[in-house]
């Protein structure tokens, strides 16, 4: 199989229409563009619309809890470092169930790039409120209203000094495809937002919706000047940024950890066995 179809996996059970084929279509060619081999890549996900996506693309992967897949990507990635650790899930599964391990893999700064589907609302459920669903927004669960405030997960990304953070839109499937890459290649924690509309359950934010609002940042812009990127990240409403908002040069956890500085845990038994050392030693004074 030639190009992106040699990374198609099950047949996608999404409605026609959804946002979530194109970021399929988006990854894949980031994939074929960068001739990753299936055997080189790890897919973690939660639960989901966006969950279900390890199951439509050829590679290794553990569908696991919602809200679990960041801990899973970040053992794998311990275990592996050499293997791409991807983690994907919607808004609710990252932002609302696995908000608490995704501040600390930003703080970790551990080199997993997670892509969050972000439809603004509860897929898979039938339309409840998410943690990015807007303020005001009226849903069967929230009939008079949605009372949070909305999350700005790149905002909450700049403050915590997050390597690599991006916003992408399904509906520009050409520039996803390149944040993708850089998102690859990034050495630390990377986070792209993608907009994502969800045809069937959420009737505000819509194709015309981000269409008429999305705007691509211009190439003027230094994504490395923080102040200026918490600025760039509080843009919503009116014009909504997609690009890369912020990065830096932070080693990665990976590049920290002393015993895996000369490989793979995977391939050295020594390695296990230091580690192993190490870790009862520190048991037996901790007790
Ligand atoms: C801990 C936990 N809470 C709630 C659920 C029920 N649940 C499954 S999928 C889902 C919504 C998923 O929404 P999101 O993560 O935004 O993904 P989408 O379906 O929109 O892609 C919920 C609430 C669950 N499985 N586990
Ligand atoms: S319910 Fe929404 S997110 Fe789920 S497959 Fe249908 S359009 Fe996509
Ligand atoms: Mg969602």
């Amino acid at each position: 199989m030639e190009g992106r179809d040699r990374y198609l996996g099950e047949i996608p059970a999404w409605c026609p229409g959804c946002g979530n084929f194109s970021i399929l279509n988006a990854f894949t060619a980031a994939l074929a563009a960068e001739g990753i081999e299936p055997g080189r890549f790890c897919i973690v996900s939660g639960i989901g619309q966006a969950g279900k996506f390890p199951h439509y693309v050829k590679c290794n992967t553990f569908n696991g809890l919602h809200g679990r897949a960041i801990p899973v990507a970040t053992g794998i990635k311990l275990a592996n470092h050499e293997l791409l650790v991807v983690a994907v899930g919607g808004d609710g599964d990252m932002y609302g169930e696995g908000g608490n391990h995704l501040l600390h893999a930003m703080r970790r700064n551990i080199g997993v790039k997670v892509f969050v589907h972000d439809n603004q609302i509860y897929g898979l459920t039938k339309g409840q409120a998410s943690p990015t669903s807007m303020e005001g927004m009226v849903t069967k669960n929230q009939p008079f209203g949605v009372l949070s405030e909305q999350l700005n997960p790149m905002a909450m990304a700049v403050a915590l000094d997050c390597g690599f953070v991006a916003r992408g839109y399904a509906g520009d499937r050409e520039h996803l495809t390149a944040l993708i890459r850089s998102a690859f290649y990034h050495d630390g924690f990377s986070l792209v937002d993608i907009l994502q509309p969800c045809v069937s359950l959420n009737k505000v934010n819509t194709w015309e919706w981000y269409g008429n609002r999305v705007y691509r940042i211009g190439e003027d812009y230094d994504p490395r000047d923080r102040v200026r990127a918490f600025e760039k990240a509080l843009e919503w409403g009116d014009r909504i940024p997609i690009g890369v908002i912020y990065r830096n040069d932070r080693p990665s956890f990976e590049k920290r950890v002393p015993v895996i500085s000369g490989g793979p845990l995977v391939d050295g038994s020594d390695r296990w066995h230091e580690l192993k050392e190490r870790l009862s030693g520190s048991l037996r004074e901790f007790y």
